[in-house]
């Protein structure tokens, strides 16, 4: 008996129907009476969903929250990747120069975020994106209305550019190809930028970085703006004018080496903390970008 009911545990554990789901009706209302999709497929589809309980643990504990600044910077501030974003740049100056000049978000930075998001389009995710966000989407504790919001814009964005729904791949969020957008993102921000009348992200790294660089633009990046100032503690009031409104900068205090270090987080800092929403992250993102310059 014992081993019997330990079996349909487990079964359950790995493989759930999630067009049967409590929260599925809404999700399944919603495509088909505001977005036309047939009933059928969606339920289709949602039975092929798999949970995927590694995604819950991810989500809930990122790198971005758990790793220190030290060992975060260890992984994406080193030689190898500084070295290959130097021959990404070499190798795609042309068109990280036209998007230079077309949203003045500076090459460097562009391909500071390609190379921590992906290593530069070696590494796109391997889960599919069906399967994060139906188990984050009906299973997360905490951002499960978000998740299924994204499902819903999954099911549009595949739909929009001929993608296959039950193949597509991506990280365990749900953020696909080189840039790492996720659904609602690509819909929204992400550009047709080699002019051959498809928004590919997967395949396409001109359409990454004009999209990269359109998003950062959207999210208020500056062209003569700064993405962080060095400060000292107490000493916060020097680096920006009086009339000037505190909120526009964010300071920040970053352990390293066991020293503390201090910076005010500028325009550009928020553009790039809109990209992924963490302070190590954009500080990562600076960091690269400052390598890459030399
Ligand atoms: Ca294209």
């Amino acid at each position: 008996m014992k081993k019997i009911f330990l079996l349909i545990i487990f079964n359950l554990s790995v493989i759930a129907d999630y067009s049967d789901h409590k929260e599925s009706e809404i999700v399944i209302n919603e495509l088909v009476n505001q977005h036309g999709f047939d009933k059928s497929f969606v339920i289709q589809v949602l039975k092929n969903a798999q949970r995927r309980d590694e995604m819950l643990e991810s989500v809930a504990n990122p790198a971005e929250k758990t790793k220190t600044w030290d060992d975060y910077k260890a992984i994406f501030i080193k030689k190898k990747r500084i070295q290959d974003g130097q021959d990404f740049i070499k190798k795609n100056s042309e068109v990280l120069q036209k998007a230079e000049d077309t949203y003045h978000v500076p090459k460097e930075v562009i391909t500071a975020i390609l190379g921590i998001e992906t290593n530069y389009g070696k590494n796109m995710g391997n889960f599919r994106v069906l399967d994060s966000l139906t188990t984050l989407g009906f299973d997360d504790p905490r951002r499960s209305k978000f998740f299924r919001s994204e499902l819903i814009q999954f099911f549009l964005l595949t739909r929009e550019n001929n993608l296959d729904i039950l193949k597509t791949k991506g990280s365990y969020a749900g953020a696909m190809g080189y840039s790492q957008f996720i659904s609602s993102s690509y819909r929204a921000y992400a550009i047709d930028f080699d002019d051959d009348g498809y928004v590919d992200l997967f395949n396409s790294v001109e359409d990454a970085i004009g999209s990269i660089a359109n998003y950062l633009k959207i999210h208020g990046w500056k062209k003569e703006g700064k993405i962080v100032t060095r400060s000292y503690p107490n000493n916060v009031r020097k680096f920006y004018k009086p009339h000037e409104s505190l909120t526009q900068f964010i300071p920040l205090r970053f352990e390293e080496d066991g020293k503390d270090l201090h910076f005010i987080g500028d325009d550009n800092f928020r553009a790039i903390a809109r990209y992924n929403i963490s302070d190590v992250y954009a500080m990562a993102v600076y960091y690269l970008t400052e390598e890459l310059k030399k």
